[in-house]
This record gives C-alpha cells, sequence and structure tokens, in this order.
C-alpha cells in the first residue's frame, strides 16, 4: 500500500512495509468548524494482524469523535483485547483556545511549535495497548496559530524536524521533501502526517 492524501491543512503519507496489501498503520481524521482530531495506530508487527489491531483502536476511537481523548484511549485499550497489541497517538486541536491535546501509548512521535518558537514533543507512556488496564497522561500545549506540526509512526526515522516544521512551504511541499526520506520499499510500516494550525 502507498498513498497520500492532501488538503490545505493536512499531509498524509503512508507506505507499506515491504509493500505489503495490508498497513500495520492506521491513521484517523475529523476535523469540524471548532477543531480537529487525528489519530495514528500502529498495530504490532506487520500485513493483516498488525492491521486488524490498528484498525479496531481506530473504529473504537470513531464511535464518538467529542470524547474526552483520554476515554478514547481506554476504548482503544479495550478493542485490542484478543488482538495483537497497538502503539497510538490521538491529538485534537480546539481552535477557540488555540491548544492542543495530546496522548498516547508507545512509539508514536508528535512534533509541533509552541508559544515562543519552542519544538515541542510530548512522549507517551513506554510499552503498548494491549488490553490491559493502564494509566494514560493527558498533556496540553497551547499552539502558534499558523504554525505546523508533524506525527509519524516509527518506520519513519527524520532528523532536522524543527527545519522542517518551520519551513515556510505549504504542508503538501513539506509532505513531499519528508518523503524522500522513505525507501521504496520499506522495511517498516510508515505513516506520517503532517498539518497546519488555522492562522
Ligand atoms: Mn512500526
Amino acid at each position: 500500500m502507498n498513498k497520500a492524501v492532501e488538503s490545505n491543512n493536512l499531509f498524509v503519507f503512508q507506505r507499506s512495509k515491504a509493500l505489503q496489501q495490508y498497513c500495520g498503520d492506521v491513521y484517523f481524521t475529523h476535523q469540524d468548524k471548532n477543531g480537529f482530531l487525528y489519530v495514528l495506530s500502529d498495530g504490532l508487527g506487520s500485513g493483516l494482524e498488525a492491521n486488524r489491531a490498528a484498525k479496531a483502536t481506530v473504529d473504537a476511537i470513531k464511535e464518538d469523535v467529542h470524547a474526552d481523548i483520554t476515554d478514547m484511549l481506554e476504548k482503544a485499550n479495550q478493542a485490542v483485547s484478543g488482538l495483537r497489541g497497538a502503539a497510538i497517538a490521538i491529538i485534537k486541536g480546539d481552535f477557540l483556545t488555540k491548544t492542543l491535546y495530546y496522548t498516547g501509548m508507545g512509539n508514536i512521535r508528535f512534533y509541533m511549535i509552541g508559544i515562543e518558537d519552542k519544538l515541542i514533543f510530548p512522549l507517551s507512556g513506554s510499552g503498548f495497548l494491549s488490553g490491559r488496564k493502564q494509566k494514560y497522561r493527558l498533556q496540553s500545549f497551547k499552539y502558534k496559530p499558523g504554525s505546523k506540526f508533524l506525527m509519524h509512526s516509527d518506520g519513519l526515522v527524520l532528523s532536522r524536524v524543527r527545519k522542517s516544521l518551520e519551513s515556510p512551504l505549504c504542508v503538501v511541499k513539506i509532505g513531499h521533501l519528508i518523503e524522500q526520506n522513505i525507501s521504496d520499499i520499506p522495511t517498516d510500516d510508515v505513516t506520517f502526517m503532517v498539518g497546519k494550525f488555522p492562522e
């Protein structure tokens, strides 16, 4: 699988390990006038079983896109019981208060530029969703209107993240530049999303 989704304020790219039919990374995007919800889930391993676990987390979250994001994380956790586990990150942007909410578990990376131009990269709890009850941490940050953010699975290895985020280029062009870091036939599922907060 290899695909890219583009809009004015979001670019999503995905390529599966060895170009397999099923990608073990599954993402979900939702936007309305008040904000956005973006989810990236990386099912353990690769192929169909990894896809099933990641898809189960996303399906659980889709049921109520306005729920509290730590409740979403627990629903996602319950959804993988009996399946492979998953690493996941959930971000929610609130346009009114210019706040970004972050929660997650395991190895999904998220970067944004905060007020005072600080590079912010919250870390999730280590481990992964497995169906067992865990404690989740909710973090929140004020974002700089018009600034960009990046979320990616561990299949992408990137240096100079700040340079990408501070680029004056649009998210689609930044996405195409980041894409050049990904091999034609990756050894892990790769997904990344570059977004722009509203001005
Ligand atoms: Mn992975």
